[in-house]
């Protein structure tokens, strides 16, 4: 039998993977590499770096146990070429190996490499999805609009989630009304800890020795690390966060990072939790009583809704997608992003919990550090290439469609009808943030004090006027705006005009 190599990436740590479910066991060889390539194509959370190169390890680990064996390279090790394709070669020669069984990447950047790695190397698509490319192609083919909505319906009938027969459990597809509530009070509940044991020891001093450089806190590390802490993660969180998880969905709250969140993302997007298994347990806890529809049906949707929905937009787009900047912002992120100070309490929260925890709920990366870019006229780019590095859970297919369409309509309006931008008011209301803030959240006269997202929001729409004016979602904020005095319009824009001077001079905002 000639030896086929099985290429196992960081984001593919489950045994059902596509290259996995199609090699033999006997006589392929699994090849999975810590490499400078991955480690530094964006300046990744030390967090992000450890939780992936454990589970690799331990990954490797429950491969061998199961009879596979595996090529595994360390970061460390002399011989590293340091890429994908080098240690594909590197192990091709070693097994004398000619074929190379892969699934495919989660970004255009390695898909690309691997075309072009001077092996045969089949690319098999990545079946832990329930869309596949060409269910989204077609269902995309000739549609005006590519709205998650509707996508989210056929993924409901497809699986079977909540419906009853052809119909939506409780007769609606959307329970969203409900999940709009601010909290108030204390957080009953946490994502759940582990200990890091000697695998996890030891990559943590490997991560702290090359890559303390790079912004983020790495210990305490408390992550899970294989598929048996991910699935108690999953069962915590059922019983104690899924309840209010729809109620509280949009809230944020004063150095509660996590609220009643799931804290998932990272375990399934790297393999350790299946989409339809985390679902699953959503829809038995309600079915069992344990949870309300609202906070069952909302988080299903994020799962098969929303996550498949980004990946087919990425994959639909193409390579260019992480380019778009269909508004033309140019500035420079803030140095604010990568820790520096600021007088903006919800920025300044956000950021600090994202550098502790390489983690923030979506309303913050939405509405606060994401409307914040938006309003402030930042190079989408620079703000994808934030999100990427920043977040445990950031992989180019799921981060560039939330950060470059959903977040910064830089795609023109293909994932967002209308630019995700608010004043301080929204914040205001759905956060406790403004009471311990340096600006007013109530100064709405371009005063010296004034909340910057008040300034900002009117800045954002008076100099984008002409494409969003005829928006039909936006068009009361344009007769708002028109109907104020003038005097109070010059105040207002002259203000934002001096916060983004003060911004672009590196002072204090
Ligand atoms: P919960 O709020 O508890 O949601 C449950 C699950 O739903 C998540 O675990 C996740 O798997 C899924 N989900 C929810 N919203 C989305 C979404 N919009 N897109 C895809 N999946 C979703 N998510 C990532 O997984 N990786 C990213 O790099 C990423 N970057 C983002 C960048 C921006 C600018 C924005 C606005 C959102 C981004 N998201 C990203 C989506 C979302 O913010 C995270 O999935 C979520 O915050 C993860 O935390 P959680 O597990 O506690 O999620
Ligand atoms: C993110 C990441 C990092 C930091 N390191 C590795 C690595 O050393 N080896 C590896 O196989 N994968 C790593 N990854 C995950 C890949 O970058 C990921 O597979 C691609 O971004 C595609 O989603
Ligand atoms: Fe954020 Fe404005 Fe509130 Fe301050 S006043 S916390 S900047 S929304």
């Amino acid at each position: 039998m000639v030896t086929r190599l099985v290429l196992v990436l960081g984001d593919q740590l489950s045994m059902t993977v596509a290259g996995l479910k199609a090699a033999d066991k006997d006589t392929d060889v699994v090849v999975m590499a810590e490499v400078a390539d991955e480690t530094d194509y964006a300046q990744h959370h030390p967090k992000k770096i450890a939780l992936i190169f454990a589970a690799m390890r331990k990954f490797a680990r429950k491969l061998q146990d199961d009879g596979w064996t595996v090529a595994y390279t360390e970061l460390d090790d002399s011989n590293n070429t340091g890429s994908i394709c080098g240690e594909l070669i590197r192990r091709a020669e070693d097994f004398d190996a000619s074929e190379v069984l892969a699934t495919e990447p989660g970004e255009w950047r390695l898909i690309s490499a691997l075309t072009h790695c001077p092996l045969k190397v089949r690319q098999l698509e990545d079946g832990r999805f329930i869309a596949s490319h060409r269910q989204f192609g077609e269902w995309a083919e000739g549609r005006k609009a590519l709205r998650m909505e509707y996508f989210y319906r056929d993924m409901r009938r497809q699986t079977g989630l909540m419906m009853e027969g052809e119909t939506p459990a409780g007769g609606q597809w959307n329970y969203d009304h409900d999940n709009r509530k601010a909290a108030s009070g204390s957080v009953d509940t946490a994502p759940m800890q582990f200990t890091p044991d000697d695998v996890v020891e030891e990559v943590l001093d490997l991560v702290e020795a090359r890559f303390s450089k790079n912004f983020g806190t790495l210990r305490p590390f408390t992550l899970a690390t294989d598929q048996g802490q991910a699935r108690r993660a999953l069962t915590h969180f059922i019983k104690h966060g899924l309840p209010k998880f729809g109620d509280y969905q949009d809230a944020m709250l004063e150095n509660e990072p996590f609220l009643w969140h799931a804290h998932l993302s990272a375990y399934i997007n790297i393999g350790l939790l299946d989409p339809m298994e985390v679902c699953q347990a959503a829809e038995d806890a309600w079915k069992n009583g344990d949870v309300p529809i609202n906070a069952a049906e909302g988080f299903i949707r994020q799962i098969i809704g929303w996550r498949e929905y980004v990946r087919g937009i990425y994959f639909h787009e193409g390579p260019e997608y992480p380019e778009r900047n269909v508004l033309k912002h140019k500035r420079d992120l803030p140095w604010l992003y990568w820790g520096g100070e600021t007088k903006m309490r919800c920025v300044g929260q956000a950021v600090a919990q994202t550098r502790d925890h390489g983690y923030a709920h979506h309303i913050q990366r939405l509405m606060v550090t994401g409307n914040f870019a938006l309003l402030a006229g930042i190079d989408p780019h620079q703000v994808h290439e934030w999100y990427l590095s920043v977040y445990i859970d950031a992989f180019e297919w799921v981060e560039s469609p939330n950060t470059v369409g959903m977040s910064q309509f830089a795609d023109g309006g293909i994932i967002a009808s209308k630019p995700y931008v608010s004043s301080g008011n929204y914040i205001d209301k759905m956060s406790d943030h403004c009471k311990l803030c340096a600006y007013d959240v109530k100064a709405k006269d371009g005063e010296e004090d004034a909340c910057p997202f008040n300034v900002l929001y009117w800045h954002f729409l008076e100099r984008h006027r002409e494409r969003f004016t005829d928006n039909a979602r936006m068009g009361n904020m344009y007769r708002t705006w028109d109907r104020m005095a003038e005097d109070k319009k010059d105040r207002i824009l002259t203000r934002a005009e001096s916060f983004l001077k003060n911004m672009e001079d590196g002072g204090l905002i």
